[in-house]
């Protein structure tokens, strides 16, 4: 059986001018792998980083490729990230 057949990848669209980041909240079920795929637009400003203290990632955005950031699964919670500044702002719920 392949590893990644308990994988769970999930896309998040970043675009300052769309409300940030969409979907602004993405699900994964505790234990299995999980990743967050930031893919950026033509409209990033200020989203052109991404920083998370809860999850400890603090990730440029600034290439216009996407980025993936593994997400540990182990422990249930919501987890948030925002953008450098702080005024977007994202979560990640593990249940
Ligand atoms: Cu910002």
């Amino acid at each position: 059986m392949s590893v990644f057949s308990k994988n769970q990848t999930k896309k998040v669209v970043v675009n300052a001018e769309n409300h940030g980041y969409k979907p602004d909240t993405v699900t994964f079920k505790q234990g299995k792998t999980a990743q967050l795929k930031f893919i950026p637009s033509d409209n990033m400003g200020c989203m052109n980083e991404v920083v998370s203290k809860d999850l400890n990632f603090d990730q440029k955005l600034d290439d216009k490729k996407e980025v993936t950031i593994d997400i540990p699964t182990d422990k249930p919670g919501t987890y948030t990230y925002a953008c450098g500044m702080d005024m977007f702002h994202g979560k990640v719920v593990v249940k």
